[in-house]
């Protein structure tokens, strides 16, 4: 059921989180609100059509397992990536080359989210540069085919694309991020995107310098 929050609900609130994820002073990006971003994004997701489910529930899984660390005993230790990979890694808690006993690490579940986000990234460019006759199915495509798809096994390449054909019209999709007019969009991805992409670089140069980049 729609309520009065889901009715208002923008993608500049969603991409807003990635901006309170960096901490002034650290640069650390606190997992709250990383975790609120793709909640939002989730949202979006669902409202795209039924056709994306088996993508939002995996997000939604990789979501709650971090939910989870919050709100656990250790949850203080989770409160930014950099105190979680500092954490787990110090605690043996991370399954580096196969998964075992750790199977579900923050370090490796971030990790999918965080390829993910590179998605959003170049898929949300796109968007932002396309002309009236670009294809959303296309322009999706070649950001995964640029991102994501370099990590998923065949079988999982083969229905992304296919759903792909199933995304609305890029009209369709300015009007769902109840951003505006589509000038409005663009000068909204203009100002948020660079938030996103500097949450992108500070997590892959902390998963680079642990190296952590391959977490099966
Ligand atoms: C807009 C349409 C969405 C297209 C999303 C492209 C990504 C497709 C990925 C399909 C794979 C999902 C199935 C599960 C894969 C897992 O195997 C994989 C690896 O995890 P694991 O545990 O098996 O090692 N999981 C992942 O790679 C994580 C995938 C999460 C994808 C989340 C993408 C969410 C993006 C949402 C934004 C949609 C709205 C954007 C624009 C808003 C405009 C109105």
């Amino acid at each position: 059921s729609m309520t009065a929050v889901e009715e208002k609900f923008s993608l500049t609130e969603v991409l807003s989180s990635f901006k309170a994820c960096l901490e002034k002073e650290n640069q650390d990006v606190l997992m709250d609100y990383y975790i609120s971003g793709w909640k939002g994004l989730v949202r979006f997701m669902n409202s795209l059509g039924a056709i994306f489910s088996f993508v939002s529930k995996d997000a939604v899984s990789k979501i709650q397992i971090m939910e989870a660390f919050r709100k656990s005993s250790s949850g203080d230790q989770y409160r930014s990536l950099q105190s979680m990979v500092a954490y787990e890694l110090k605690a043996k808690l991370v399954d580096l080359n196969k998964r075992a006993e750790h199977s579900n690490s923050g370090c490796r579940t971030i990790l999918r989210l965080h390829r993910a986000l590179r998605w959003l990234q170049l898929f949300l460019e796109k968007l932002r540069t396309s002309t009236e006759n670009s294809k959303t199915s296309v322009l999706c495509t070649e950001a995964y085919n640029d991102s994501l798809a370099n990590y998923h096994p065949w079988i999982i390449r083969k229905t992304a694309m296919v759903s792909f054909y199933a995304l609305p019209a890029r009209n369709t999709f300015f009007e769902v991020m109840n951003v505006g007019s589509i000038e409005d969009v663009v000068t909204m991805l203009g100002e948020a995107m660079p938030y996103v992409s500097q949450v992108y670089d500070i997590t892959q140069q902390l998963y680079a310098q642990h190296n952590l980049l391959d977490l099966p």
